[in-house]
């Protein structure tokens, strides 16, 4: 067994429902400081919990800013822009 392919596949997986959508960070961001707060990211990411939002938040100031918020979309934490 190919163990390499077969994780690439388990990860694609596990990936898939947060990759099969997009997300419009920059609309999300209603007070245009460049960063998302858990309530800013729920207007366009309902679904988005805390452990999620804490997940991707990873100095952990409450807020996601550009890296982190590349960070997460690259590691499939949160779906990627489709802006
Ligand atoms: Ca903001
Ligand atoms: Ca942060």
């Amino acid at each position: 067994m190919n163990t390499t392919f077969t994780r690439l596949i388990a990860a694609t997986i596990v990936a898939l429902p947060v990759a099969a959508m997009a997300a419009d960070y920059t609309t999300a961001d209603a007070n245009a400081d460049g960063m998302l707060s858990m309530e800013e990211l729920q207007t366009i990411l309902p679904e988005i919990t805390t452990d999620t939002f804490m997940a991707a938040d990873t100095d952990g100031d409450g807020l996601l800013n550009a890296d982190e918020l590349a960070a997460a979309q690259a590691d499939g934490v949160l779906p990627a822009s489709d802006g």
